[in-house]
């Protein structure tokens, strides 16, 4: 016997059906406006529609690792459990968008086509080796465990921050606000995994980028509640910080005309960094429903009074 699940945001039904039946899940999806009750949804964004259609709902799944999506959606039921992804292949391509970001910055490789393209003679460029180089991932979780296992062999001095104390080896980690500014200080690189909630909001103005090394990099690939923009855009302007690579952003799409889209040290990215992979988060849901089901536990749920 099947059971039914209603999806609402991101793909289509016809997609994510698709991903059930190739791991043969016994999961009947369905559109919003055509779903039969449903103990379960799958669901990206404000979905006003959904949850007075669906009393029956047992609980919702984000479609993506981040669920401030959901909790700012008025009409969702107070007690509804939330589960969110847990990787779901979205980890490695993280890790690959931090090392990227990371490594283009520290080891100046575009500097040498810059000049190239600028006519000069670059025979004698060098790039800088970067090792040794002081490395900080904010966000200890999923993304953030994964882009420090990839950033690791690379030489580089890393430092992480969470909320609660971790230890990762190889890594000098530090927890919570008292503990910021000195994971900050004289970093060459921020990487920031951390989600959108009420603490993390605003987290890096002015005073907090400028504890960075000069020159630093900031890639953020959290959310883009995290910096306050105007406090970034002043300090790469005054050449402080030397670049930022951001994915997230408070409005998305970005719209036209906004300073990051053509700011000579923003490289701007559409939310991209890692992408819901449909075959491997249909099975991640259907392993966590048949637990459900089954009246057994399941990890990722959300804790809403911490907002992630
Ligand atoms: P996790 O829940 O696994 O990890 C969240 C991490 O953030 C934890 O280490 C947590 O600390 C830390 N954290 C949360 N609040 C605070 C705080 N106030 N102070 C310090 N640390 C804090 O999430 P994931 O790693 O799976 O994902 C992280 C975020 O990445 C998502 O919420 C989403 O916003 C973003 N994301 C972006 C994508 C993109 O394409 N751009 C794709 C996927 C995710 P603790 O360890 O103590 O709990
Ligand atoms: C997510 C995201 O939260 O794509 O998974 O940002």
């Amino acid at each position: 016997m099947s059971i039914d699940l209603v999806v609402a945001g991101g793909y289509t039904a016809v997609a994510w059906q698709a991903g059930f039946d190739a791991c043969d899940a016994p999961v009947k999806v369905h559109e919003v406006a055509d779903a039969p009750a449903c103990r379960y949804a799958l669901v990206w964004g404000a979905q006003p529609a959904l949850y007075a259609g669906q009393p029956a709902l047992r609980a919702v799944f984000s479609m993506g690792a981040g669920v401030e999506h959901l909790l700012r959606d008025a009409a969702l039921p107070a007690e509804l459990p939330l589960i969110r992804l847990e990787d779901a292949g979205m980890a490695v391509q993280m890790a690959g968008y931090a090392v990227w970001g990371v490594l283009r910055h520290l080891r100046r490789f575009e500097d040498s086509a810059a000049a190239a393209r600028r006519g000069e003679d670059w025979g004698g460029w060098r790039s800088p080796p970067a090792t040794g180089a002081r490395v900080g991932v904010m966000g200890l979780g999923v993304m953030g465990q994964a882009t420090l296992a990839a950033l690791a062999p690379l030489g580089f001095a890393l430092r992480g921050w969470s909320r609660s104390p971790r230890e990762i080896a190889g890594v000098e980690c530090h927890a919570g606000m008292a503990a910021l500014d000195r994971f900050l200080d004289g970093l060459d690189a921020l990487v920031c995994v951390l989600p959108h909630t009420p603490d993390t909001e605003n987290l890096l103005d002015a005073p907090r980028l400028a504890r960075l090394a000069k020159d630093a990099l900031v890639l953020n690939a959290g959310r883009g509640s995290l910096i306050v923009d105007a406090d970034l855009i002043a300090a790469l302007d005054r050449g402080q910080l030397g670049a930022a690579v951001l994915d997230v952003f408070r409005e998305e799409p970005l719209p036209v005309g906004h300073p990051y889209l053509t700011h000579p040290r923003v490289t701007a990215t559409p939310h991209i960094a890692a992408r819901t992979q449909i075959p491997l988060t249909a099975r991640q849901v259907a392993e966590k429903i048949a637990r459900l089901e089954a009246g057994l536990p399941v990890t990722g749920l959300v804790e809403r009074s911490r907002g992630y």
